[in-house]
């Protein structure tokens, strides 16, 4: 049996309810298959607009093995391709985030233009050709500041996702934030652990004591059941559409991605110690209505955020290995405020933080027992691990239909 078969044939029989087999968490062959099927096909959040706000501003970072840049096009459009150099190979964008007029390679100094065609080569002869040597594009679309890519030869839609996102999105002006700071930390446990840890609160009241002075553990929030007969969440909703803000709970018909404006606890409007803002400025100068929650959106595999009155915390997930997953998160502020008058880094970070190092910890133990041979899968809450289930389905779904045969991945 190749690793294909095994793992579709260990999906179909299953548990349902139940945590996934050990090699879903552990097997290098089974998370390489993880990469062909999920990461190398579907859209993945790259960051935001406003990192790249003017012509040669890139950044670049790592699909699995595919190195990436996201730059700034001299007519404003921003555009990824794949950061290995036609002649040789060489990363072509060696650091994080950079402003080229042009795009250099280091070794041997071949230039590209900020669109991927190949601009200069020395010495390579009368017949060379530059326009067979641009940089290798790769899919990339971006709504309300985010950019999202895709390495699929064929990527799947994008447009059912910016339709039902964007009205979420869109009152707070993405493109008007600046990050005011980001952090990059490495779990050692397999990123479905990350996502499963992700979608649920059952763990919050014993591990995350500042996130549970403001998040609400109940599973109204955090699940799928949608919240709309919560009482409170109704309101909220009604309260939050009524500024034009879509709030509703919506989710896609394939699990892949939802959004919903959710109540913080006792009225919060951030997520500080305090439950105070953080930020002087609100978010986007059109939506000054304070009390106005967390706006929750997941889009798998890559992305989980929380957009707030006075900020936004987004996250990217990207796999390492089959027992490494890389999480960063960045906190957008108001392009306007300015550090240490409008708001304190330490202030606006803590919670999340501390919140992410806890979750990095539970991740990682984990990981840690399910690396022992003695690890069976274990029933999930069907009180509180509802969105845990989700995130399976959704897993197992893709991968068999992928695996399947169907290459087209439908969104
Ligand atoms: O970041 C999140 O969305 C989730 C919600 C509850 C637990 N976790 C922190
Ligand atoms: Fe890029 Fe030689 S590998 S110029
Ligand atoms: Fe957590």
């Amino acid at each position: 049996m190749t690793v294909r078969t095994t793992m579709l044939s260990q999906l179909r029989n299953r548990r349902e309810g139940f945590s996934l087999p050990r090699g879903f968490y552990t097997d290098p062959e089974f998370h390489k298959v993880d990469l062909e099927t999920i990461y190398y096909k579907d859209w993945l959040f790259a960051g935001h607009d406003c990192e790249i706000a003017t012509p040669g501003q890139f950044f670049t970072f790592k699909i699995g093995d595919y190195p990436v840049v996201v730059v700034r096009g001299n007519d404003g459009a921003i555009r990824a391709f794949h950061n290995s150099c036609r002649h040789r190979g060489s990363r072509v964008c060696t650091t994080d985030h950079g402003k080229m007029r042009r795009l250099i390679c280091p070794y041997h100094q071949w230039v590209y233009n900020l669109d991927g065609t190949l601009f200069g080569a020395r010495h390579m002869g009368e017949d060379f050709d530059k326009s067979e040597f641009g940089l290798k594009p790769i899919h990339c679309e971006s709504f309300a500041g985010y950019i999202f890519v895709c390495v699929a030869d064929v990527a799947p839609d994008f447009e059912a996702f910016r339709a039902s996102t964007e009205p979420y999105l869109a009152p707070h002006l993405l493109k008007d934030v600046k990050v005011a700071f980001e952090s990059t930390i490495v779990e050692n446990g397999n990123w479905k652990l990350v996502w499963e840890n992700n979608r649920e609160c059952y763990h919050c009241a014993s591990n995350h004591p500042e996130l549970c002075r403001t998040y609400p553990e109940a599973p109204a929030s955090t699940g799928v059941s949608g919240g709309a007969d919560d009482p409170e969440i109704s309101a909220h909703w009604a309260r939050c559409e009524a500024v034009g803000l879509p709030s509703t709970f919506r989710i896609s018909a394939d699990g892949q991605y939802r959004s919903a404006r959710m109540p913080l606890l006792r009225d919060a409007e951030s997520y500080t110690m305090s439950g105070k803002r953080a930020v002087a400025l609100p978010l986007t100068d059109s939506v000054t209505e304070p009390k106005i929650g967390t706006m929750l959106l997941f889009h798998y595999p890559s992305t989980w955020n929380h957009v707030l009155g006075d900020s936004a915390v987004t996250f990217r997930v990207l796999p390492l290995s089959a027992t490494e997953t890389q999480v960063t998160t960045k906190w957008l502020v108001n392009a306007k405020a300015v550090e240490g008058v409008d708001y304190s880094v330490d202030e606006l970070t803590k919670v999340w933080i501390s919140t992410n190092d806890q979750d990095r910890q539970i991740v990682e133990e984990n990981q840690r027992g399910i690396l022992s041979p003695a690890y069976q899968p274990g029933p999930y809450s069907p009180e509180h691990e509802g969105g845990v289930m989700q995130f399976v389905e959704w897993y197992a779904n893709a991968m068999e239909r992928r695996l399947g045969g169907e290459e087209t991945p439908k969104l």
